[in-house]
């Protein structure tokens, strides 16, 4: 497998200042607080559902801050939270996701650069794929960032992604954050070869495998693969090796398919805490830092779930409002009688 890419300009090879370290781990921070807490908003009926990315947050926040909002954008899935606090989208708009209105959320994908999230497993890589041959087509600058999971890597749409990608040198970085599993699925049993990044060379893609719980490992693969897209060499598969730590989703019981000490051992260290550490090694951060850093995520939460709760139900008429452009007969019987129904009119 390749571990290099050779069109890294130097200029983007500089190594991470200690404020952008910081920064990190702010964001990281930020994320961890918001993903648990999104979890009680579910208990508490806040939300209907969520699916929690504990345990991901070096993967998701160091791919992210490789990204150039300017010019690039993100395909996520349906756990990419930590991309789009990373990308800068407004958090109340995108945590309203989750609370299933009929238009799917109220960020602005095309102001964000980042897509709809996406439930249907590997759904988001064929989009990602044609967005990004459009800016080879139109002669510009973007590389489209597709994240999918290890389980979404054996749908035939990756391989079909994958080599259309490769035949049209599109500038897209794949990135896998291969979390163990797929829901109750161990990688073991779904992902044959054994790794996603080794599948890359039978496409002619270069393909790297991370530590997918060290931010700044993820961060510098990431944007070395930016630089390789943006040189005009095509897709890069990049293989985020990481844990989720909880459930698939609030409606799963992970306890029915591993235990809390397989969990432990096979989880390895905290990204949050490897993150603290090497702040601390390097002198780039103090005690106050981070104390200020979880008081600041403490307080972004209580605005976020504030701003969700005030958002309060979408009329139910929306749900055959956002169907078309243009309103179909069908659809209009449709509607008369769910307003007959539901209604009552
Ligand atoms: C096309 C499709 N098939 C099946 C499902 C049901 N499903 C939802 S999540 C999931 C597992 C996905 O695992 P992975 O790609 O590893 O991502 P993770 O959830 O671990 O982040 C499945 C099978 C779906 N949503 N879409």
């Amino acid at each position: 497998m390749d571990s290099f890419l050779p069109a890294v300009a130097a200029a983007d090879a500089a190594p991470l200042a200690s404020e952008q370290l910081r920064e990190l781990y702010s964001l990281m921070a930020a994320v961890r607080y918001l993903d648990t807490s999104a979890v009680a908003w579910q208990r508490q009926g806040i939300i209907p559902g969520y699916a929690p990315e504990l345990g991901q947050e070096a993967a998701q926040v160091g791919s992210a801050y490789a990204l150039d909002t300017a010019r690039d954008f993100a395909f996520p899935t349906y756990r990419e939270m930590g991309v789009a606090r990373t990308m800068g989208v407004d958090m109340v708009a995108y945590m309203s996701t989750h609370k299933a209105t009929w238009h799917g959320g109220m960020y602005d994908p095309l102001a964000s650069r980042l897509a709809p999230i996406q439930a249907v497993v590997a759904g988001s890589v064929l989009h990602a794929v044609g967005w990004a041959h459009g800016q080879t087509l139109s002669e510009e600058p973007g590389v489209a960032l597709s994240y999918f999971g290890d389980g979404a890597s054996s749908q035939g749409d990756v391989h079909e992604a994958m080599n259309f990608a490769a035949v049209m040198k599109a500038p897209v970085v794949f990135f896998i954050q291969n979390n163990g599993w797929a829901i109750s699925v161990p990688t073991e049993r779904q992902v044959a070869g054994g790794s996603v990044a080794g599948r890359a060379a039978g496409y002619g893609i270069p393909g790297i495998q991370v530590d997918g719980n060290d931010v700044v490992a993820v961060y510098e693969a990431t944007r070395d693969a930016f630089a390789h897209c943006r040189a005009g060499n095509g897709p890069v598969v990049v293989e985020a090796m990481t844990y989720r730590r909880g459930p698939h989703s609030t409606a799963d019981d992970p306890g029915r398919y591993r235990s809390l000490d397989d969990e432990r051992i096979d989880a390895g260290k905290d990204p949050l805490e490897r993150l603290r550490e090497r702040l601390l090694a390097v002198g780039a951060a103090d005690e106050a830092f981070f104390a200020a850093a979880h008081e600041a995520a403490r307080i972004e939460e209580e605005l976020i779930r504030t701003g969700i709760e005030a958002l309060g139900p979408r009329p139910g008429t929306e749900m055959f409002d956002f169907v078309f452009q243009e309103t179909t007969p069908a659809l209009e019987n449709q509607a008369t009688r769910w307003r007959e129904e539901s209604e009552h009119v």
